[in-house]
């Protein structure tokens, strides 16, 4: 069927509140990776990102910098979108939740949750954390030795009584777990799954969905006094997007039935218990998968005393580069864990990974190409047994990748991936190639063309993680832009005879410590 090859991938919309931070950039490049997966798979993507800039949040911060909260937003936002081009992601839209055309669609989903007699008018007295933005039950909370009250995500949290709508979550309770239960991919990984599960069989209470001691929000239709709860909006942008209120555009149809959420995991409850009832009460479909990464730490003290402030995305990228930053973020934290970064950590991947494995390999076969072979790729003779085995294990990565991407385990991918880089090397360094030039020309022809292919595969193969380098390398083996997809991978796309091939530039430069006199 036609719209099983669409897909919509979204990060998690962030508060432009300050400047973006690394947490944000992970995000986006981890999520940028997989919509340049599907992309080169063979599905039509649509990968959203955005601001998220109502609430109380925003508006306490502007008021500390003595400035109204659209200014905030208006100050910060354009930075976000600027990182996003800065990594190199390739969303399709970038939404702020201030645009028009989100007031009529967070409207619109409120009327529908209003008309299914979901939204009652009440008052709220309970416990609120203004950095998360969330309602917490007593329960939930715990007063510590500074006398202060803290949320579960160890947030301050403060008294709140007012006026408020609230959304019958708790007539949803079954509906989840009926959902989770049917359908167990709805939540990854396991132990988000697995918390969000026993969340909510402990109990739904009805959510707050207003808010009328502040008025940075969108106004709740029909009332005066009241603005929708920060959550209500935010989440709603995924739909906006996509066109909602009309559900006739191309893309609400193409799209929003194949829709999957990257999101971190101090989220995963808006995002798998609220989100899906917001849903099903506007009579909506579900995204189909909510995958939550795990968070960041800085953990290596040279970093910030070689670099200086390297949390800072853009610094981070200027000092190692976009896709050695890029391959290490990917490649070094299992998507889902919790990861560190540390100076020493980014240089050794950039170096052992990129320099010295895929890096040499290719400089060194393509050299002895251009230096011996006339500029051509070679004609190889019969492949032996080893041949066959290392082409057998590159023309298997692609499922291996697949599998690994539908699970959204970004760094086996790239396991994957350098495995087969790992066995080049061994290869090219077991088969001498430039001892065969004089004793076994046709024997050292095979080996280079061999070579060759598995670079090509890797390249290919690499480009949702790597983009800028790995076009450098299929440049270098002068594969044509409509060759680069993964259809070409394997059999179909094998390197030809007579291909031009030049003394190639290197692709990954090796990262030099900076000496007490550079820094
Ligand atoms: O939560 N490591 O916005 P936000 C990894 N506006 N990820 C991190 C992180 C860290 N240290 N810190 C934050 C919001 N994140 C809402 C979302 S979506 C409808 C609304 C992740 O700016 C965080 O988990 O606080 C979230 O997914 C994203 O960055 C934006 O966080």
């Amino acid at each position: 069927m036609a719209d099983q090859k669409n897909f919509f991938i979204s990060t998690a919309i962030s508060y432009p509140n300050g400047a973006p931070h690394i947490g944000h950039a992970y995000e986006m490049m981890a999520t940028d990776a997989i919509a340049r997966f599907k992309r080169l798979d063979g599905f039509n993507v649509f990968f959203l990102t955005g601001t998220d800039e109502h609430g109380q949040k925003m508006q306490q911060t502007a008021e500390k910098q003595g400035i109204t909260a659209a200014e905030l937003a208006d100050r910060n936002a354009p930075v976000f979108e600027k990182m996003a081009k800065a990594l190199n992601c390739s969303n399709n839209d970038f939404i702020r939740t201030t645009q028009a055309r989100h007031y009529e669609s967070c409207k619109a989903i409120w009327k529908k949750m209003e008309e299914a007699g979901d939204i009652y008018l009440d008052s709220y007295a309970g416990w609120y954390s203004v950095r998360d933005e969330a309602f917490y039950a007593e329960s939930e909370t715990e007063v510590r030795d500074d006398g202060v009250r803290y949320g579960p995500q160890g947030s301050p949290v403060e008294w709140t009584e007012e006026e408020s709508y609230f959304f019958r979550l708790s007539k949803y309770e079954d509906k989840l777990l009926e959902l989770y239960e049917s359908k167990p991919d709805f939540i990854g990984p396991a132990e988000r799954r697995n918390e969000v599960v026993s969340f909510v069989k402990g109990g739904l209470r009805d959510l707050s969905i207003s808010r009328t001691t502040f008025d940075w929000g969108i106004p709740v239709p029909g009332t005066d006094n009241h603005v929708m709860y920060v959550w209500v909006d935010a989440l709603t942008n995924y739909i906006t997007a996509l066109g909602y209120p009309n559900e006739d555009t191309d893309n609400f149809k193409a799209f929003w039935p194949n829709a999957m959420h990257i999101i971190g995991k101090d989220i995963t409850r808006f995002h798998t218990v609220y989100w899906p009832a917001f849903l099903m009460s506007a009579g909506l479909t579900l995204p189909s998968r909510v995958f939550a990464h795990g968070f960041l730490f800085n953990r290596g003290e040279k970093m910030s005393k070689s670099v200086g402030n390297v949390i800072d995305p853009f610094s981070l990228l200027e000092e190692y580069g976009l896709d050695q930053t890029r391959f290490f973020f990917m490649r070094e934290v299992p998507f889902g864990n919790d990861g560190n970064y540390s100076h020493d950590a980014i240089v050794n991947r950039t170096n052992a990974d990129l320099a010295n494995d895929l890096g040499n390999l290719a400089s060194r076969s393509l050299s002895m190409i251009a230096k011996n072979c006339d500029k051509q790729l070679p004609a190889p003779g019969d492949f032996s047994d080893e041949d066959k085995a290392i082409l057998a294990q590159a023309d298997a990565m692609l499922e291996k990748c697949r599998e690994a991407m539908d699970r959204q385990r970004l760094h086996k991918a790239l396991e994957a991936i350098w495995d087969v880089v790992g066995e080049a090397n061994k290869y090219f360094a077991s088969q001498e190639p430039w001892a065969l030039r004089k004793t076994d020309p046709e024997r050292m022809n095979t080996v280079l063309y061999l070579t060759a292919e598995l670079i090509r595969q890797v390249g290919i193969l690499a480009q949702p993680f790597i983009p800028d380098s790995a076009e450098k390398l299929l440049d270098l083996l002068a594969i044509p832009a409509n060759k680069r997809s993964f259809s070409n991978l394997g059999e179909a796309g094998r390197l030809s005879t007579g291909t031009p091939i030049e003394k190639p530039s290197p692709v990954f430069p090796r990262y030099v410590e900076k000496t007490e006199e550079d820094a």
